[in-house]
């Protein structure tokens, strides 16, 4: 079991070793350790609910104190609605399954954290530091632990300039490998959202948007873009994910929640601050896994902090609507 309280302070406790937990080999048997917290590892052998979740949106997400308070407050909304919440990350060769609150606190106070996705994934275990898994690294250390659900809110997409850059973001591939129902508010429409679509739609990844029409573009209610599927009972959500893995497919399932309405960010608004942005980043040359980052902090300066404001709203209801979910389907299992 971790001990929570003696710890040093966040700043000099990022140059320490993380201290090993409750290890357990992982499912693969490929003998990276996985390091569960108490919790997570109780409710899965109970078979409990448990939800995961991405460090990256701390590290790069959100300027600190504010990613913080929101890396908690996300976990706070899952535990409401019922889950154990299990943030993912990174630290000396290991993955951490259910962070501590004193790792949340190093997380999102220590700087160059380096932003790990799948490809990098390998690389950072091998090397041994600290790093901050996006969904689509996130989704593979889910599947190792056993945790079939998996909450965020922005999941990345077909940047609009796919065509001649060829960005797609790793989380779409890491979609058709992962078997995890993944529950988010769409994606930022600093992406190509169509094209997102189109993309999951080929390599045969079911989306479905639970109690709305459309599919969201995070803290727009709707991309004006009309979902494949809309289901409002969480127990038929729990057969779907079931039905996608019985009939034999390796995939995930992405199920969208909009944002409250009270949170929400009227679409024009946020597209004219995000036509200004992606200007912007063309002018500064910035491409490749920066781009992603630069758009979010440049929109939220464009639109007076409002959309970084919506931003953790969204990250939060999401979570809670991830927690529900996951619910559900623990209940559906047993
Ligand atoms: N979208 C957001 N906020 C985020 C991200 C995406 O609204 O923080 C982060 C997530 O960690 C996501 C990653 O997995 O960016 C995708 O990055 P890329 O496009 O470089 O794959
Ligand atoms: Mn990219």
């Amino acid at each position: 079991p971790r001990d929570h309280g003696a710890r040093a302070p966040a700043d000099q406790d990022a140059e320490l070793p993380r201290q090993p937990t409750g290890e357990r080999v992982n499912q693969h048997g490929s003998g990276i350790p996985l390091d569960f917290s108490e919790e997570v590892s109780e409710a899965l052998q109970a078979g409990n609910p448990v939800v995961g979740l991405e460090s990256n949106v701390i590290t790069h997400g959100l300027p600190y104190p504010n990613n913080l308070s929101a890396a908690k407050q996300v976990e706070e909304a899952v535990r409401s609605s019922g889950s154990v919440p299990a943030t993912i990350g990174i630290d000396s060769g290991r993955i951490i399954i259910g962070m501590s609150d004193t790792d949340i606190e190093r997380f999102a106070s220590a700087s160059g954290i380096p932003k790990v996705s799948s490809r990098d994934l390998p690389v950072i275990l091998a090397q041994g530091g600290m790093g901050a898994t996006t969904v689509a690294s996130s989704l593979v250390c889910a599947e190792l632990a056993g945790i079939p659900f998996f909450s965020s809110a922005g999941i990345g997409g077909v940047h609009r300039d796919a065509e001649t850059t060829m960005d797609i973001s790793s989380d779409l591939i890491q979609f058709t490998r992962s078997k995890v129902a993944v529950v988010c508010a769409g994606a930022k429409n600093i992406l190509d959202l169509k094209l997102t679509m189109e993309y999951l739609e080929t390599h045969c990844v079911p989306l479905i948007s639970y109690q709305s029409d459309d599919f969201p573009a995070f803290y727009c209610a709707s991309s004006g873009i009309r979902s494949p599927h809309r289901i409002d009972d969480e127990e038929v959500i729990a057969r779907v994910v079931e039905n996608h893995w019985a009939t034999g497919s390796n995939s995930s399932v992405l199920i969208t929640t909009p944002p409250r309405e009270e949170d929400a960010v009227d679409r024009d608004e946020a597209e004219a601050a995000v036509a200004a942005a992606l200007a912007d980043a063309e002018k500064e040359g910035i491409r490749g896994n920066a781009i992603t980052k630069y758009l979010m902090r440049a929109v939220d300066k464009l639109t007076g902090g409002r959309t970084g404001e919506a931003n953790m709203a969204v990250l939060i209801s999401t979570a809670e609507v991830g927690g529900r979910l996951a619910a559900a389907h623990a209940k559906h299992l047993r």
